[in-house]
């Protein structure tokens, strides 16, 4: 079942850089392309053990650096149901793929093995899938080998996008069970969603175009599938789709670009007219950014913030309509990122929690309630109805017509939503659907809180595991003192708030800084960081 010479072998051919040390972050292993090739090799082993140990399920490996430059690359690991990778199994994947030399690899697969009770000769299955980078070509040769190396049967999804990806390894799971998710295709994606869509916005007056800015990625092949499944139902605009020009994924376009510099994308400029709605996705399709331009030009952006407030309040409505107020308790999960007069105004309305960065937080954390809503300010969320509730939907008899209606959207937002991970396109759908029952423009949407300014950047450290944080990330315990000096540059804001910590997918820390004036978040946010940080 587990041919030690085949796996040394192919271990050898796929040597660790002695100079590097990797680690599973926010999101998997994430850095430059060109150093990623031994990872790539021991993920597939992992991946293949993952599946042993848990009897044969599919796990997915999705290759992706996301929203972060084209010469990055990372990956990732999908468990059964379609979510990220259990923790403990994180620091399994940092620990294998840390082993100086081959040798060191065996022993410590060996140590795998034997303390987390993997029965090896258990089948392995994995799906695996890549988006456009140019380096994912030989790194997906890595994966197979190592997948090979353990005899996986190994399933190659291709080009496609994270969400699809977490929608196949679910629907290749449930396959023949009541609990089925769908068609384990990509056909059977977008039939779901595009089903669902057009059952929710049926009968109500045609949706104008949507302008797409796909960031350059594979985000360009999955709008341009679902526009054909959608079509007259949401016409879709698709822009920046050169997904074979070197150098131009993410590159001043996408969901990261236009949060992070609040404005629109350049290659946008002359396209969008004021008052249309436009969205921008990530390099892998799983991040969504709203925007439009108000009468007078100026850009107005919505973010995941934006889209927590419009959805969530909209699934209350609906809950209240059905008649199932006592029943289904809806709650929101959110990030420090999170605009203060966006928690503000959720909080008014429904509970809200802050957890730590990273999606898998978040999903766990809207797992506790019967509907979690959960978005990060950048835009990557979704919404979880727990196993009762959609049973409890299932079974639910209206006692009025008005009931009626609002528990068939209900059901179908179940279809409509990629319940496994943040999903653009999904997302995008749940947007529309939300602004088409409210007849609702952008301006209006924008209008249920006035963001409070502030201002994310990245500062480049010596070293950033030197930051270390609590409280969900809101407060620094080390470097010693420099809480102490945020706690203190704070306090001189009106409304003011900043925290610092390190990036999960990129080599720095962020600094975060809201207040009530512009001028006092931007400077906020330039403060210098001691010289003991670099
Ligand atoms: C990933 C994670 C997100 C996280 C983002 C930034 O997004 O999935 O949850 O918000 O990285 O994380 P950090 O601040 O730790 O770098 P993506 O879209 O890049 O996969």
């Amino acid at each position: 079942h587990l041919s030690i010479d085949s796996l040394r072998s192919l271990s050898d051919a796929h040597p660790k850089p002695s100079h590097l040390r990797f680690q599973y972050g926010t999101a998997g292993f994430r850095t430059l392309g060109s150093t990623l090739d031994s990872v790539l090799f021991r993920v597939g082993v992992i991946a293949a053990l993952r599946s042993k140990k848990l009897d044969g399920l599919t796990v997915g490996v999705m290759v992706t650096a996301s929203h972060n430059p084209e010469h990055d690359n990372g990956v990732k690991i999908v468990d059964p149901r379609g979510e990220m990778l259990e923790g403990s199994w994180e620091s399994h994947a940092t620990t294998l793929s840390n082993a100086p030399t081959t040798d060191d690899f065996l022993e410590a697969v060996d140590a795998l093995i034997r303390t987390s009770k993997i029965d090896v000769s258990k089948p392995a299955r994995v799906v695996y899938a890549r988006d456009t980078r140019p380096s994912g070509i030989t790194l997906v040769a890595a994966l197979e080998d190592g997948l090979s190396a353990l005899g996986a049967e190994a399933r190659n999804a291709g080009v496609t996008t994270t969400p699809i990806l977490h929608y196949l390894v679910k629907a290749i799971n449930t396959k023949g069970t009541p609990d089925s998710y769908g068609d384990d295709s990509e056909e059977g994606y977008f039939h779901k969603l595009g089903t669902a869509f057009k059952s929710l916005v049926g009968g109500r007056p045609p949706l104008e175009p949507l302008l797409i800015d796909c960031a350059n990625g594979v985000g360009a092949l999955a709008a341009s599938s679902l526009a054909e499944y959608l079509g007259s139902s949401l016409p879709l605009v698709l822009e920046n789709t050169s997904i074979s020009t070197p150098g131009v994924l993410n590159h001043a376009c996408g969901a990261d670009y236009v949060k992070t510099m609040q404005r629109l994308p350049p290659s946008l400029a002359d396209r969008l007219k004021p008052g249309q709605r436009a969205c921008s996705l990530d390099g892998d399709a799983d991040r969504l950014m709203y925007y439009y331009l108000d009468e007078r030009g100026t850009f107005h952006m919505l973010d995941g913030d934006k889209i927590a407030a419009l959805v969530a309040a909209f699934i209350v409505d609906l809950v209240k309509s059905a008649g199932l107020e006592n029943d289904i308790k809806v709650g929101v999960v959110q990030t420090a990122y999170a605009n203060g007069a966006s928690t503000r105004y959720l909080f008014e309305r429904l509970p809200v929690k802050c957890v730590a960065t990273g999606v898998k937080h978040l999903h766990h954390a809207a797992e506790h309630y019967n509907i979690g809503v959960y978005f990060e300010a950048n835009g990557h969320g979704t919404v979880l109805f727990s196993q009762s509730t959609q049973s409890k939907l299932a079974q639910y008899q209206p006692s009025t017509p008005a009931q009626s209606t609002a528990l068939t959207h209900l059901i179908n937002l179940i279809q409509l939503i990629n319940q496994t991970v943040g999903d653009a396109l999904s997302d995008v759908l749940l947007v529309e659907t939300v602004l088409a029952h409210k007849s609702y423009t952008g301006e209006e949407w924008d209008s249920l809180y006035v963001d409070l300014p502030n201002r994310l950047v990245k500062v480049v450290v010596g070293d950033r595991n030197a930051f270390r944080t609590e409280n969900a990330e809101r407060r620094l315990v080390s470097p010693p003192g420099l809480q102490a000096k945020i706690d203190e540059l704070v306090r001189r804001y009106d409304g003011g708030r900043s925290f610092v910590r390190p990036s999960g997918t990129e080599d720095v820390v962020r600094v975060y800084a809201e207040a009530v004036v512009r001028s006092q978040a931007d400077g906020a946010s330039s403060f210098s960081l001691p010289a003991y940080c670099n």
